[in-house]
């Protein structure tokens, strides 16, 4: 969440509640339905002990043991809202070398800077289905935010996980599935953490939708109510895969778990995340969600983000110089501050951020040269503030490249496409050109004007230039006619039956924050219709011509029944949401330089009402807590409609390709097998060394002399009496702060499922290799095939599982007519395990222990194009059958 410079009076209207006397402690909650529980998860687990953070720690304790409390206490917290270059700006320990960090937005590329790549969308990404693109396009990110001098990139985004259609961050991540999200968000991660750069994986967790997310003064955020199975196999998967991935930071989401909110959420950040995930990095909260002091400290919290209270710019904060009373207090272990400041340092050191990184050369704040340095103050000094540094390079091509490898030709009748240099095209639509105002016009993207390349909110970058459809299309073909309406034109000449027309349409969403032609983030006005009468558009454009292409621009599916089936509608490209490069991207695919290879990242569905309700619907407004709960379990998207035995318009994974492929001489190996029912015991978990824990000075607090403050600007420091009463009290030991329930102080040994990054490391031993040869059966277009494999679990057993699962995916590469790619996906021993909520445990369903059982894996390019199977007991594959679903 973002608030522009712009909008920081607006927020000082808020002052009536303007009072830290707003903290929210974990104390008594709103009800939430029967069943649902926070259980307390204590003490925080301390970081360290795995090896692939060793010397990163090493040297974060050495560098920690020399800071002082207020050292501590100002690098874990920010430094208050608009107070420096970046959206958050941490407090630094100067003296020892260690700097302010600059934590930036977006998912999608550096947000509110210049000269940067306005890379396409989560959604788009995830629609390529080609993991050395997810992992190239993290690579040039990162390249970058480090360019920029950011130290951590608040992203990727995997929750929300996508699964309300009308939620309006979905396209900031990659798809509504589990495992697309993971293996795209890892390869992100990846990406980005090779140049240096700490990635965030976010929102930790259940933000699946806008409306009634945020807590204030009125009324808490709402709870997702989330079982334990649910959570683990579904909305848990990509951030253990992130972890597993090395990821150094986590972003908690805005709304409650079960009654309590993220931020201060124990079992979510000190049990899950950091014990069972065993997580070695630091915890943000997101923005302005910080409602508790000690509270959110002791469930596990590293760092409060932008440091104010969830009431900003009144200089008013529940850490920094309340953290600093709250340890002299005796409140917060002196244990906790350690940790949460090792933790961050850790992930400094980690990435080599030690090491030449840059400092932020640009500013949030204004596209001047010069600025104010803290807007939020009241009297700020001023200097130069950007730099203009061109970050871009070459990134241009990898943008490009995701675009064009996104696009998802739905339909295609009688091979319609491609077109050909001499068609006689007539284009409708606004969205096929981009804003007249220019592409950045409107403020963090929040307008659907001219081509939608992006969603709105935080999650947006600035366009450095805009390559529209109709300027790529008149490359290709000078004379085109274009009616830049959304209305069909009453008078048009009269088509002859060779003519085309090609109809641009869109669906917009974003964050709350923001309301966009009255939907407030999510999709909840325009629903899943396309915008400004799109479906009109091209009913109309169908009755005129008898060939009408259709493009669209969508943060996700629509419900398309009032016009696929016309017999003029030929084809559908869903071009996602392709950033800067919607261009050529676009026309290499409609004149056939390129096959489409996108497949979709969703379902699209004949109806709304073919997902339960609460899939389907948003929660409205309710007195006290909104109340989302998760009653439809495990089946989401496909795995909802194939409970249902509801057919989909387009499945999930469907993609057309201008070629075709066939799938062959398939064979399963087994790797590490057998399987135990339960994952081999974990290692135990080592202590690591942690630092002195003794009461600090009441000095270490002390403002020092002569410093003098910026108004409303966070500090770690206490007045002289404030930091000597507090003193006392901690010394005494006599007033006791009120624990939340549960709490303890003793370091516990660390769950079954645990023992490495992102769980017992035995959950990634390849359990099945299955290799396919993929062969370009057509004869005159060259093009690249997806390859996904989903597994049905044995049949019987005492685990309701969904029919079939995506679990793994590889795209081939370019392959022209006859060519052959041998392709290989793989199985773990978590793919084929489901979590069991008495063990607390992944177990094998198909292990011999408990019987066995046949694994068939099956493998097609969609969820329901699968006529492939493999078997994990025989160890045969079969070809030409028909599909499980
Ligand atoms: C939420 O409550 C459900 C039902 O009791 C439980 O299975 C789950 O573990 C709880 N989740 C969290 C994060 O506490
Ligand atoms: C806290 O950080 C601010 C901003 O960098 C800095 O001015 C101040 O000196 C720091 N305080 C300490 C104790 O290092
Ligand atoms: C210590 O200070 C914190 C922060 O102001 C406060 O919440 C807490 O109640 C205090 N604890 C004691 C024992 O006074
Ligand atoms: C596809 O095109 C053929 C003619 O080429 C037509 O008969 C048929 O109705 C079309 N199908 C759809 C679904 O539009
Ligand atoms: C089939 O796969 C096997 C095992 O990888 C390989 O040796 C063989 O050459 C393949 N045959 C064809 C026709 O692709
Ligand atoms: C190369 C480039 O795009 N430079 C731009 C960087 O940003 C400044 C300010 O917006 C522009 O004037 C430059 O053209
Ligand atoms: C504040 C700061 O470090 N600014 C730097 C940003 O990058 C440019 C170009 O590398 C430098 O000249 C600035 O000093």
């Amino acid at each position: 969440m973002v608030y522009h410079a712009s909008t920081v009076w607006l927020s000082l209207a808020l002052s009536l509640f303007a009072s830290p006397a707003l903290a929210r402690s974990v104390g008594p909650r709103d009800p939430v339905p029967e069943g649902y529980h926070a259980a307390p998860y204590y003490p925080a687990p301390y970081g360290g002990w795995l090896d692939s953070w060793k010397d990163a720690y090493a040297k974060a304790q050495d560098l920690v043991s020399q800071m002082t409390l207020a050292e501590k206490t100002n690098i874990t917290s920010g430094v208050g809202i608009f107070m420096g270059p970046c959206v958050g700006n941490t407090g630094s320990a100067d003296r020892l070398g260690f700097p302010q960090l600059c934590l930036q937005d977006s998912a999608l590329g550096v947000s509110s800077a210049d000269n940067v790549t306005a890379f396409p969308a989560g959604i788009t990404t995830g629609a390529t289905w080609d993991k050395a693109l997810m992992y190239a396009r993290g690579v040039a990110m990162g390249k970058e935010f480090r360019g920029k001098g950011a130290n951590v990139h608040l992203g990727p985004s995997v929750g929300p996980l996508g699964r309300k259609p009308l939620g309006g961050r979905n396209w900031e991540g990659f798809g509504s599935d589990p495992v697309l999200q993971a293996k795209a968000a890892a390869q992100h991660i990846r990406g980005v953490q090779e140049q240096g750069v700490i990635a965030t994986i976010k929102h930790y967790i259940g933000n699946e939708q806008e409306m009634f997310r945020m807590y204030n003064p009125f009324q808490p955020g709402y709870s997702a109510n989330i079982d334990d199975r649910t959570l683990h196999e579904v909305y848990l998967w990509p951030f253990a895969e992130a972890v597993h991935a090395g990821v150094g930071a986590v972003m908690t989401a805005y709304n409650a778990v079960n009654g309590s909110a993220c931020s201060q959420h124990s079992n979510l950040i000190n049990g899950i995340l950091k014990d069972e995930l065993g997580f070695q990095g630091m915890v943000m909260s997101d923005w302005l969600s910080h409602i508790s002091g000690v509270d959110s400290a002791l469930a596990g919290l590293d760092m409060n983000m932008p440091g104010d209270t969830n009431i900003p710019l009144f200089g008013f904060s529940l850490w920094q110089y309340e953290m600093t009373r709250s340890v002299l207090n005796g409140s917060v272990p002196v244990d906790r501050l350690n940790d949460m400041a090792t933790r961050v340092v850790a992930a400094w050191y980690k990435m080599k951020q030690d090491k030449d990184h840059p400092r932020p050369n640009f500013s949030s704040n204004t596209r001047d040269r010069d600025g104010l340095l803290y807007p939020a103050a009241v009297f700020s000094p001023t200097g130069q503030v950007n730099w203009f540094v061109n970050v871009q390079d070459d990134h241009n091509l990898v943008a490009r490249q995701v675009a064009q490898d996104a696009i998802t030709l739905l339909k295609n009748n009688g091979s319609f496409l491609p077109l050909s240099g001499s068609s006689k095209l007539t284009v409708f639509g606004t969205d096929a050109q981009v804003n007249p105002a220019g592409p950045n016009a409107c403020l963090n993207r929040a307008c659907n004007t001219g081509t939608l390349g992006m969603g709105w909110g935080s999650g947006v970058a600035d366009y450095p230039y805009f390559d529209d459809p109709i300027s790529a299309i008149r490359k290709r073909i000078p004379d085109v006619k274009f009616h830049n309406t959304d209305n069909f034109p009453l008078i048009i000449d009269t088509p002859s039956p060779d003519d085309i027309a090609m109809v641009f349409i869109s669906s917009d969403a974003g964050e709350n924050s923001f309301t966009v032609e009255n939907n407030h983030g999510d999709r909840d006005s325009d629903k899943l219709a396309a915008w400004h009468g799109g479906d009109r558009l091209v009913q109309k454009a169908a009755e005129k011509f008898k060939n009408v292409v259709v493009v669209v621009h969508t943060v996700g599916p629509l419900i398309l029944e009032s016009w696929i089936d016309h017999p003029s509608v030929k084809a559908v490209l869903f071009a996602h949401l392709p950033g800067q490069e919607a261009g050529e991207s676009l026309t290499n695919i409609l004149f056939g330089d390129v096959s489409p290879s996108g497949h979709l990242p969703y379902s699209i569905t004949k109806a709304a009402t073919d997902f339960p309700d609460s899939i389907a619907n948003l929660k409205g407004f309710a007195l006290g807590q909104v109340q989302d709960t998760y009653s439809e379990g495990l089946y989401i998207d496909y795995r909802s409609l194939h409970q249902q035995s509801i057919q989909p318009r387009f499945a999930f994974g469907h993609g057309l390709s201008y070629t075709t492929f066939t799938l062959t001489n398939a064979t399963i190996q087994p790797i590490t097998t057998p399987l135990s029912f339960t994952p081999p015991p974990r290692a135990p978990k080592p202590s690591p060394p942690i630092l002195p824990t003794t009461l600090p000075a009441a000095s270490e607090a002390y403002t020092p002399e002569g410093f003098t403050k910026i108004w409303r600007y966070l500090y770690p420091w206490l007045p002289k009496h404030e930091a000597d009463a507090a003193h006392t009290i901690g010394v005494e030991g006599k007033e006791k702060y009120t624990y939340p329930a549960g709490y303890a102080t003793e370091q516990r040994p660390g769950p079954a499922a645990g023992g490495g990054e992102g769980g017992n490391p035995a959950l990634w031993d390849v359990a099945w290799e299955v290799a396919l040869t993929v062969t370009n059966a057509g004869e005159r277009f060259a093009g690249k095939a997806s390859v996904q494999a989903y597994l049905q679990f044995p049949e019987g057993g005492v685990y309701e599982t969904p029919a079939v699962q995506l679990r793994d995916f590889e795209k081939t590469r370019e392959l022209g007519p006859g060519e052959s790619e041998r392709v290989t996906v793989r199985l773990t021993r978590k793919d084929v395990s489901v979590w069991d909520v008495e063990l607390q445990n992944w177990v094998v369903p198909g292990a011999e222990e408990v019987g066995g059982g046949r694994y068939t894996v099956w493998i097609g390019e969609a969820s329901d194009k699968l006529f492939l199977a493999c078997y994990t007991d025989t160890g045969e594959c079969e070809d030409g059958l028909e599909p499980p679903v």
